[in-house]
């Protein structure tokens, strides 16, 4: 299970674990004594393909462009009614992961909000990209690395950074600039990792080209002898770039442990997907890239676990990379200056029922797992380390002016550690001239 700081976890009362370790507890997961109690597992579906789809209802409808009264506008062909299925039960966490999941997701979301009344404050300027919706793919497929893994986010992975061991001020500083921020100021937005602590790949403006990173990250380590999972992030837009391809292809043939999530939240900018892509399901991608695809609703915290869980374990092993799509919806416009009023807005209602918090918080109280009074404890509690998580990033200092120039330019002469082992390759024909050999050096 991934690390996370102690203050984090200590936002709930109802808190799972202790230092990053679950808290010792008679109910372990499914595999052992959960199994007489998970309620019984419906098989996935298939979709055309044969890609597993683990969802509980397929979208009822699709968007179409319009021209209307001389302005284009998107209107919604099908039915946006109906209610939201209950999650499908986890396999694999138990009671203490899945509260923990629920808190974590809410510590995403008011960290969000906090964000957004500060931008709105002007207190942070700049691009704001927030995740509501999206909290149950960053949250539980982060929750599923080892500390041992790697993350490489997108700008709204937020969740996974705070799952990965990011603090909630970490953040907040980072897009006021400050002193403290993980940039130090020389930076406010969110392109800021921690190679060294964390593993945690800075995100890349340029989409897909974080792709090719976490291979080059899981071939490092796999030269040092360990096989790593390393967690990428690509939209339903950024996902058509070359670059998405070119690194996932590497990964594939590589057997490298790159665990592709695509967020398939159906816009890309003011761009519907059904004018992005010509299949109906990223997933059908797998099988040209080679890689085991699975579809799960992204607004379900336990499928996203259970997917990723499964791909983490199989990067373990050394069987190479996994595609999960995950199908939501980005509830909010592309940055702060963006209204997302081309949305229909009986789309947004549909999704708005599908909360993802909503729905594991339901899932936890019907389950047994969490009484009402325990949840609002649980929500109380996030609100107050927020609230002192906002004041001591407000508090900080902006950085020292005469630094501004330090630590810009990476500096070639940093010495890159070795985190795994020592580098073991094989010399192919060591004695071959160059043009007799042109690749000497093979890959364990
Ligand atoms: C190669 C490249 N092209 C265009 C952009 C500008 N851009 C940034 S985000 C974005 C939309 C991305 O949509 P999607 O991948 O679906 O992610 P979402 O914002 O929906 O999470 C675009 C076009 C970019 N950053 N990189
Ligand atoms: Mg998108």
């Amino acid at each position: 299970m991934a690390s996370r700081k102690t203050e984090v976890k200590n936002a709930g009362a109802a808190s799972a674990s202790v230092n990053g370790k679950p808290k010792e507890s008679k109910e372990t997961n499914s595999k052992e004594s959960n199994g007489s109690k998970v309620p019984p597992q419906q098989p996935p579906t298939k979709n055309p393909n044969g890609i597993p789809d683990y969802r509980l209802e397929q979208l009822p409808f699709h968007t179409e462009g319009e021209w209307k009264d001389g302005h284009y506008h998107y209107i919604v062909v099908g039915d946006t009614t109906a209610p939201p299925p209950p999650l499908r039960p986890s396999k694999y966490l138990t009671r203490e992961q899945s509260i923990d999941i629920y808190r974590l997701m809410i510590t995403n979301r008011r960290m969000e909000d906090a964000l957004e009344r500060m931008y709105k404050q002007s207190k942070v300027i700049g691009g704001l990209y927030l995740s509501l919706g999206q909290e149950a793919t960053s949250v539980a497929s982060a929750y599923a690395l080892g500390k041992d893994d790697w993350l490489g986010p997108m700008i709204r992975n937020q969740g996974s950074m705070i799952v990965k061991g990011y603090k909630p001020r970490d953040t907040m500083m980072q897009y006021m600039a400050k002193g403290g921020s993980p940039t130090r100021g020389r930076e406010s937005g969110s392109h800021y990792g921690d190679a060294k602590k964390l593993n945690v790949i800075a995100p890349i403006s340029h989409l897909g080209d974080s792709i090719s990173v976490c291979a080059g990250v899981a071939l490092g380590a796999r030269i040092q002898g360990k096989n790593i999972a390393c967690l990428a992030y690509i939209g339903d837009g950024g996902q058509s770039t070359g670059p998405t391809y070119e690194g996932f292809n590497f990964a594939a043939v590589q057997r490298l442990g790159v665990v592709l999530v695509v967020e398939h939240n159906l816009w890309a900018y003011s761009t519907p997907v059904e004018l992005q892509f010509a299949c109906k399901d990223l997933a059908d991608r797998s099988l040209g890239y080679g890689v085991p695809g699975v579809i799960v609703d992204g607004t379900d915290a336990n499928q996203v676990y259970d997917a990723t869980h499964e791909a983490v374990q199989r990067a373990y092993r050394g069987e190479g990379a996994s595609f999960i799509e995950a199908k939501l919806m980005r509830m909010k416009g592309h940055a702060m200056h963006d209204a997302a009023t081309y949305v229909p807005p009986e789309v947004k209602e549909y999704w708005k029922r599908r909360d993802p918090i909503l729905r594991m918080e339901q899932y936890l109280i019907g389950r047994g797992w969490l009484t009402v009074e325990e949840a609002k404890k649980i929500q109380a509690d996030v609100d107050a380390f927020m609230e002192e998580e906002r004041a001591f990033a407000e508090a900080s200092p902006m950085p020292d002016p005469a630094e501004a120039g330090t630590d810009v330019y990476f500096d070639n002469a940093t010495d890159i550690p070795l985190k795994y082992g020592d580098v073991r390759v094989q010399n192919a024909n060591a004695s071959a001239k160059l043009a007799e050999s042109s690749a000497t050096t093979h890959y364990k």
